[in-house]
């Protein structure tokens, strides 16, 4: 038994439809349609163009039932958090704000303050990061959007709200916005009411592998079902990461680096969320039990500034760089608005007394080197919280291209990396809808098997005689450890 689906995944910086051939022998991707993605920014506010993206989509969509008229299911993926208000007419009030705005400033501590830090991580299980769903709802309470609102859908859950008029909430995504009771897996009623925010907002809540719809007629030359998936981006990654047993960590590496190991259980010990590592909800009931490391992101942002397109000419310059000569905390909030990032690390080498970086090369070697200890200290730190042993440590995305990065994350680890694949998060999403289908069956280690069997894998081993530097090297980005 083989079918053809369609995953679409939605990056913060492109999006993309990709055709999946699946059987119980190996799974083939193919590229239907991709394209770019980013902010518009309308007066102050940055947001996501919901509607662009859609008839991206449907480009896509088009494309796949055009190679494949037995097109088998469609599931959808994005990033996190963000969110379109629907009013009682269904129609969406608003685009989307992007989760990187400013409309956040100030909310997060305020509304802690309210809740309780350690309530609110009892009941959660979540990281703190400013622009989750519960602070951007905080931020936009009391705007005429929210009073007319009788919906609140997740990216994913807007796209698959449009193209089958059916409205559902996936619930990995769900778990991302830090209103969601991290024992139960439903929307947490006490939560919900002490923020006060409108329990209407929060509908019926689906699971990666439901039915979640039919495309509407006239949209596509195919009648197309679509299911849910794990919608949110790193919970289809992280399915895909190809290990074998459990004693791994991964890394999605891409515009973010999600760190973390996969467990039956949350941890929610006080040192875990001091660490400020998150519970969010995987495929088949698994914890993904991660930091967010700000990523890629750092170096997209400064080759924005540079206009500097050719990232393996960059990379290769920067591997020819003294190592380890400058290094900044990648995780400083300073650097997670758009704007001038090379200028923002300027002042962070100059503020603790490091040599400015002089070239672009070099920036770029600084921003490498800093993500690969800032790699380091998560994997550990994970391993550490959750009592978990860690052998291996899996890059999957984007980043699993970027040899130089994987390289000094196995050195700065002290542990073997294994890179790929690149697709892991449109694989993730396509497999567990081939599983709905009962194309392939199994848990995620059957799954995994799957990838390994099929997906081209890169290992790198850590250098020896190199971990001295590294400890030297996160002694002098966080001092106190
Ligand atoms: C990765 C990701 C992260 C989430 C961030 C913002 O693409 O989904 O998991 O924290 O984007 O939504």
């Amino acid at each position: 038994m083989r079918a053809a689906v369609a995953a679409v995944d939605l990056g913060a910086a492109s999006g993309r439809v990709m055709v999946a051939d699946v059987s119980p022998d190996g799974v083939a991707l193919a590229e239907a349609h991709r394209f770019d993605n980013g902010p518009v920014r309308l007066l102050d506010t940055l947001h996501w163009d919901a509607p662009r993206l859609y008839a991206e989509v449907l480009t896509g969509l088009r494309a796949a039932v055009a190679r494949h008229p037995d097109l088998a299911s469609v599931g959808i993926d994005s990033w996190a958090v963000d969110y379109g208000l629907l009013d009682r007419d269904g129609a969406l009030l608003g685009n989307p704000v992007h989760y990187r705005d400013a409309r956040t400033d100030g909310v997060m501590p305020t509304m802690v303050a309210r809740l309780g830090a350690e309530w609110l991580y009892g009941t959660t299980g979540l990281q703190l990061l400013p622009f989750n769903t519960l602070f951007q709802l905080a931020a936009a309470a009391d705007t005429p959007a929210v009073a007319a609102a009788e919906r609140m859908l997740l990216i994913p859950d807007l796209l698959s709200y449009w193209l089958t008029g059916v409205a559902g909430t996936e619930v990995t995504n769900a778990s991302t916005t830090q209103l969601l009771d991290v024992r139960t897996r439903e929307w947490s009623a006490a939560l919900i009411e002490r923020a006060g925010l409108p329990a209407r907002l929060f509908g019926e809540l689906r699971r990666p592998g439901d039915a979640a719809g039919v495309v509407r007629p006239g949209l596509v030359d195919a009648e197309v079902p679509v299911t849910a998936v794990g919608s949110h981006d790193t919970a289809s990654a992280v399915v895909a990461v190809p290990a074998q047993g459990e004693r791994f960590a991964y890394i999605s590496c891409g515009t973010w680096s999600l760190v973390g190991v996969e467990l039956p259980e949350p941890v929610l010990s006080a040192e875990s969320r001091e660490a400020n590592f998150t519970n969010e909800a995987g495929v088949d009931g698994t914890v993904r039990y991660l930091r967010n490391v700000m990523g890629l992101w750092v170096l997209q942002e400064s080759m924005r500034a540079w206009g500097t397109l050719d990232l393996p000419e960059l990379l290769a310059a920067a591997a020819r760089e003294p190592a380890l000569a400058t290094l900044v905390d990648v995780d400083d909030p300073v650097f997670l608005p758009p704007g001038d990032m090379p200028a923002r690390i300027a002042a962070a080498c100059a503020a603790s007394g490091q040599p400015v970086p002089d070239s672009p090369a070099a920036f770029t070697r600084c921003i490498v080197d800093s993500l690969a200890l800032a790699h380091r200290r998560a994997v550990r730190q994970a391993s550490a919280l959750s009592g978990r042993d860690v052998d291996a440590v899996h890059i999957v995305g984007g980043g699993a291209r970027n040899t130089l990065l994987c390289q000094l994350t196995a050195d700065a680890c002290g542990l073997p990396v294994v890179a790929g694949p690149v697709e892991a998060t449109a694989l993730g999403n396509a497999l567990v809808q081939a599983r709905a289908l009962g194309v392939v069956r199994g848990g995620l280690d059957d799954l995994r098997a799957l990838l390994r069997r099929t997906q081209e894998l890169r290992s790198y081993h850590p250098a020896a005689g190199v971990e001295a530097a590294w400890r030297a090297a996160e002694a002098r980005v966080h001092p106190s450890r």
